[in-house]
C-alpha cells in the first residue's frame, strides 16, 4: 500500500507500465531520457527514489551507531570501507535498495532478474574539513588494491552498477558531494581496449579527464553510476555530515573479476540496448 501511495505521487519522474505490480510496487523503468544520460556521461541522478520515511529510519540506525563512539584506528578503514559496518546488511540499510523503486529502476537498465541480490551497503559519512581552501576532488575507479580498501593487492574487483543513495540534503558543491567525471566509462573503455583490463594494476589509466561534477541533491535522491565512471568524494567545507549508501550491483554472470565487461562497457546491460545507436 505505502509503496503504490509513494508511486503515484512520482510516477510523473519515470516510465510507469500500466497496471502491472510486481511485489505490490507498479513496475517501473527509466526513461528514454535518463538511460541516455547513463549512455553518454555515465551516470543519471533520480530525484526523490528513496521515500523520506525510509530515509530517517536509516539515519536514526546510523546517528545511533556513531554515538556510540568510535575507535580512531578504525576511522582509516572506515572512510575507505563503511562507516557503522555492524548496519551494513541490516534491513534498515538494504530496504533502501530493494524496497523501493531504485531496485526496479536498476533492474531496467540491467535486465529484469539480471542483478545479483544486494546483500549489504557502504555507510558513506564525509565530515567537515576545516581545510581552507579544500583540496580539489580526485577521482579513482574501485576495485584496485587500497592498504584500506579491503581489496587484495593483484586482483581488479569490477562490478556493473553503483547506486548512491543521498540520506541528507547535499545543496552546494564542496559538501561531501558525490563526484563523477561524466564520459569516463567511454573513454577508459578506449584505453582497456587497448591495454588490457590487467592494466588497472598499475594504477588509474593515464589519460587526460574531464572536469568533474559534483552532484547535488536532497536526501532520498539516487545517483545510478556505470560501474567505468571515475568518481570520488569532494572534500566536505560545509557544516554538516554527508550521509550517504552505496550499493555495488554485479550482473548475475559477473563474479568478482569481469574483465570483458571493462572492454565491453554495455555487455550486462541488457535494458540499455534499445536506446543505443540512437543518439541524436
Ligand atoms: O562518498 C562518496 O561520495 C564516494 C565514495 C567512493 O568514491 C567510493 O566509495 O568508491
Amino acid at each position: 500500500m505505502f509503496h503504490v501511495d509513494f508511486c503515484m505521487r512520482t510516477w510523473h519522474t519515470f516510465r510507469l507500465r500500466d497496471s502491472q505490480l510486481q511485489g505490490g510496487m507498479h513496475y517501473m523503468e527509466l526513461t528514454y531520457a535518463q538511460k541516455r544520460e547513463i549512455f553518454e556521461n555515465g551516470f543519471v541522478k533520480l530525484p526523490g527514489v528513496v521515500p523520506r520515511v525510509m530515509v530517517d529510519v536509516a539515519l536514526r540506525a546510523i546517528n545511533s551507531s556513531v554515538g556510540e563512539g568510535m575507535n580512531p584506528d578504525d576511522m582509516v578503514t572506515f572512510r575507505s570501507r563503511s562507516y557503522c559496518p555492524e548496519l551494513q546488511r541490516e534491513p534498515v540499510i538494504t530496504d533502501l535498495l530493494s524496497k523501493t523503486p531504485a531496485w526496479l529502476l536498476a533492474e531496467s537498465a540491467i535486465g529484469a532478474g539480471k542483478i545479483k541480490p544486494a546483500t549489504g551497503g557502504q555507510i558513506a559519512l564525509r565530515f567537515p574539513t576545516m581545510q581552507d581552501p579544500p583540496r580539489k576532488p580526485g577521482g579513482h575507479l574501485d576495485g584496485m588494491h587500497s592498504p584500506n580498501n579491503g581489496v587484495p593487492k593483484g586482483v581488479i574487483r569490477n562490478f556493473t552498477m553503483l547506486v548512491g543513495v543521498y540520506l541528507s540534503d547535499v545543496p552546494n558543491p564542496y559538501s561531501g558531494n558525490f563526484t563523477v567525471w561524466p564520459g569516463t566509462h567511454h573513454i577508459y573503455e578506449g584505453y582497456f581496449r587497448e591495454h588490457g583490463p590487467e592494466s588497472l594494476l598499475n594504477g588509474m589509466p593515464p589519460v587526460e579527464l574531464p572536469k568533474p561534477q559534483q552532484i547535488t541533491g536532497k536526501a532520498g535522491d539516487a545517483i545510478f553510476c556505470h560501474y567505468q565512471v571515475a568518481h570520488g568524494a569532494a572534500p566536505n567545507a560545509s557544516p554538516h555530515t554527508r550521509y550517504a549508501i552505496f550499493f555495488r550491483l554485479r550482473h548475475i554472470e559477473h563474479d568478482d573479476f569481469r574483465p570483458e565487461a571493462m572492454t565491453d562497457i554495455w555487455l550486462d546491460w541488457e535494458g540499455m540496448r534499445d536506446i543505443m545507436g540512437r543518439g541524436e
